[in-house]
């Protein structure tokens, strides 16, 4: 079976103002930083390349589209695939998609060792709302600026080993998780922008936010006998505040390594995909256990 060093490179913030260039120079930077760690799968944050712009309300297409990219590779990251081709380090980053046809998703992307991408990701579960809410101490506009992916819930044999991607509000819901378990993932790869405070729960403050990321991911782990990696774009972003707790956790819903900044920060786990076995041919061993005849609920409108 398969072993690899999977890296994850949490991303502080990024604000409004700053340059693509700026940024992949950060993210280059945390490449060269996981190449030193000897890390073969480095795993990005959502929106890896902009601002969480969704906490504003935009008006002009101009101003909106500005935050998109119509080409994955293009000129601003460009040096970040063939930086990563060079040190044959995979990569899954997470980015907003304007389509030929002008439809708009809230994408990741996954390449092989040798820079190509083998994959993409349209974020399905779209959390928040898409019109300006003055009841909100600030605003979530994903449903406003994203369509819900069209791709359904794909894994790729990728490195020898089976990954799947999802993103952020996608960890909450255990769909994500057993789409992917069904099609044997080993590997999840899930990038997050989680505000620190609740737009509609003022109460709910960063130690249940981090609570809640783990718990997600753990159990999304430990339910599946996968790895899952989460990943924060972390810190102050014009003054909001998104949690880091990014973290790795093996096929048992143990957390193997977990970030201790709201910054750029490398975390690394050498994971032995074997480990996915025990689970997988045991306690979770879908084929003996599951009874889909009685499930029929959870797949209804
Ligand atoms: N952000 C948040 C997330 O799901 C959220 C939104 C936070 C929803 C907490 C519910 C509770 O982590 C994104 N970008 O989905």
């Amino acid at each position: 079976m398969t072993k690899l060093v999977i890296g994850g490179a949490q991303m502080g913030p990024i604000q409004r103002a700053d340059s693509r260039a700026l940024v992949i120079d950060r993210m280059v930077a945390l490449l060269e930083r996981a190449a030193q760690a000897g890390v073969e799968m480095l795993v990005y944050p959502e929106l890896a390349l902009t601002t969480f712009f969704p906490r504003w309300y935009m008006t002009d297409p101009a101003e909106i589209d500005a935050f998109f990219e119509r080409d994955m590779p293009n000129a601003a990251t460009a040096p970040l695939f063939a930086r990563a081709r060079e040190l044959r380090i995979a990569i899954s980053f997470g980015y907003a998609e304007l389509t030929p046809e002008g439809r708009r998703f809230n994408t990741a992307i996954l390449t092989d060792r040798d820079g190509r991408i083998v994959g993409k990701y349209r974020k399905i579960h779209l959390p928040g709302h898409s019109e300006y809410d003055p009841e909100r101490s600030h605003q979530h506009l994903e449903k406003r600026y994203f369509e819900p992916g069209d791709l359904g819930f794909p894994v790729w044999r990728n490195a020898d080993v089976v990954m799947g991607m999802a993103i952020c509000n996608d960890r909450r819901w255990p769909e994500t998780y057993r789409c992917l378990g069904l099609q044997g993932v080993e590997l999840i790869m899930i990038g997050y922008n989680t505000p620190s405070v609740n737009s509609q729960k003022g109460a709910e403050g960063l130690e249940k936010r981090l609570f809640h990321s783990d718990l997600s991911l753990q159990a999304g782990a430990y339910q599946n006998a996968t790895y899952v990696v989460g990943v924060a774009k972390a810190g102050l972003e014009d003054g909001h505040p998104l949690i880091g707790g990014s973290i790795i956790v093996d096929p048992d819903g143990t957390v193997i390594a977990r970030a201790k900044t709201e910054g750029d920060e490398l975390i690394v786990a050498p994971c032995d995909f074997a480990a996915c076995a025990f689970g997988k041919t045991t306690i979770f061993d879908f084929a003996r256990h599951r009874r889909p005849e009685h499930y029929g609920r959870i797949t209804a409108q």
